[in-house]
């Protein structure tokens, strides 16, 4: 028999995730099948936005694996765009991890890809497109192609009742110069799962309900706070990786791509408001209702006075004994070059902007440091692909350990440093995870030898 598949060969290729491209009436069902496909979010009656959506929906379809299973997954483009899905925060290899910079191909317009992908490590990751805006902002992160992906534990405990999934996203908007020179983009509307608050279903709970909440900023360029008046979280994972002192705290604190998991006992019955916690974007709609059984009225919110969040606080306590091998420091320096009146600032690493930024070369089975010194005005968000790190030091505080993330917010003007192991070889993405950022210049790329 010949088969109709053909391989496509790419670097980096292992087995187990080749990419297959086929027709697809040729293929058996995929585990996984996800469509890009241009759709009409309606975020409100009266607010609506075009894009692009996975299978028709914001955010995607939630998708749960095993950890280790295989999955085969099966991606069309329906969109008027190359595109490309990243699964954030997974080990995978670079030919599928879904950077163009790493190797992944483009998925073009009304084509299909096919391959397999081994989920690891477990826990609450996410996939979203990985393509350039520039100044579109209905373009790239700044729509609707954004989804939850479980990978469950083979020994989940599964200790709650419940278990909800919530995305934050800005949407629409332009651009508008800061004093400084900068364009920002200044967004028209916020929302939880699509929804701007009082326009979507309430989260439906029942008194004495554990709730597990998996919450996920997809935002392009914002960070979120958000509060559950009446209620508090007990902080139990970030980034989808246990932490080791789960913390019971006021309000959650998510830069663009990062999660955070929380348990909150409903035992406060109501109606309620989940929302952030600057009053101004929680009126943009970002907010859900949370509603007990039984009750009903106007959902009460309550305003905090401050915004209090640290990543210190869930780190492991003092006495932790660190690993004895020493890491090989990177050291990485983000500032931006404004290139004069009505142009464009481009982002630098070391001085360099991407394409032109170095390609560090790392050894399979070493341990390095990556030393981030921000001397920018902004925060940013930064994230390695393919690999999870522990995060070691923030804001020039004393040495932590154990909080193992993919994305740590690097304040202005402060340095911070994470730790990982070089462990799954192939051209790597590093990169600051707003769009806007990345847009112009903020990635570099690391090879293994
Ligand atoms: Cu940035």
């Amino acid at each position: 028999m010949i088969t109709r598949r053909r391989f496509v060969e790419l670097s980096g290729l292992t087995a187990g995730s080749a990419i297959v491209r086929m027709p697809v009436w040729a293929a058996k069902a995929p585990d996984v099948s996800l469509e890009i496909v241009p759709y009409t979010l309606e975020a409100s009656p009266k607010h609506h936005f075009r894009t692009v959506a996975y299978n028709g929906q914001v955010p995607g379809p939630l998708l749960r694996m095993i950890q280790g299973k295989e999955q085969s997954v099966e991606i069309h483009n329906a969109s008027s765009d190359p595109e490309i899905v990243h699964w954030h925060g997974l080990f995978l290899p670079s030919n599928i991890d879904g950077a163009m910079e790493e190797g992944t191909p483009m998925i073009d317009p009304g084509a299909s890809v096919r391959y397999n992908l081994k989920p690891d490590p477990p826990g609450f990751r996410w996939f979203h497109t990985h393509t350039f805006a520039g100044k579109d902002l209905t373009k790239a992160q700044y729509g609707g192609l954004h989804g939850f992906l479980m990978i469950e534990a083979r020994d989940n405990p599964g200790n709650y009742d419940q278990e909800v999934f919530l995305a934050l996203h800005d949407w629409g908007g332009h651009f508008e110069g800061s004093n400084d020179g900068y364009m920002n983009p200044v967004y028209d509307i916020s929302t939880i799962n699509g929804k701007m608050l009082g326009f979507g279903e309430p989260l439906r709970v029942k008194q004495g309900d554990r709730v597990l909440m998996h919450v996920l900023n997809s935002s392009p360029t914002e960070v979120h706070w958000v509060a559950l008046a009446g209620h508090s979280f007990r902080v139990v994972a970030l980034d989808g990786n246990a932490v080791p002192q789960q913390q019971t705290v006021p309000m959650l604190r998510l830069a663009p791509a990062e999660r955070v998991s929380a348990v909150v006992e409903m035992n406060n019955p109501g109606m309620w408001v989940l929302g952030e916690v600057r009053k101004h974007i929680q009126s943009a709609g970002m907010g859900i209702v949370i509603e007990y059984g039984g009750a009903s009225g106007k959902p009460i919110w309550t305003q905090p006075d401050s915004l209090i969040w640290n990543y210190r606080q869930f780190a492991a306590p003092e006495e932790t004994q660190t690993s004895g091998d020493e890491p090989t420091r990177i050291e990485l320096v983000f500032d931006s070059r404004f290139q004069g009146h009505g142009n464009e600032e481009l982002w630098r690493i070391n001085g360099k902007s991407y394409p032109h930024t170095d390609e560090p070369s790392l050894k399979a089975g070493q341990r390095y440091r990556l030393i981030m010194k921000n001397e920018s005005m902004d925060d940013h968000p930064m994230h390695l692909h393919r690999h999870t790190f522990e995060v070691r030091q923030v804001d020039g505080g004393p040495e932590i350990l154990g909080l193992r993330k993919d994305v740590v917010l690097v304040p202005a003007k402060t340095t911070a440093e994470v730790e990982f192991l070089a462990n799954n070889p192939g051209r790597t993405l590093f990169h600051c995870h707003q769009q806007d950022h990345m847009d112009r210049g903020f990635m570099m790329v690391f090879r293994y030898v």
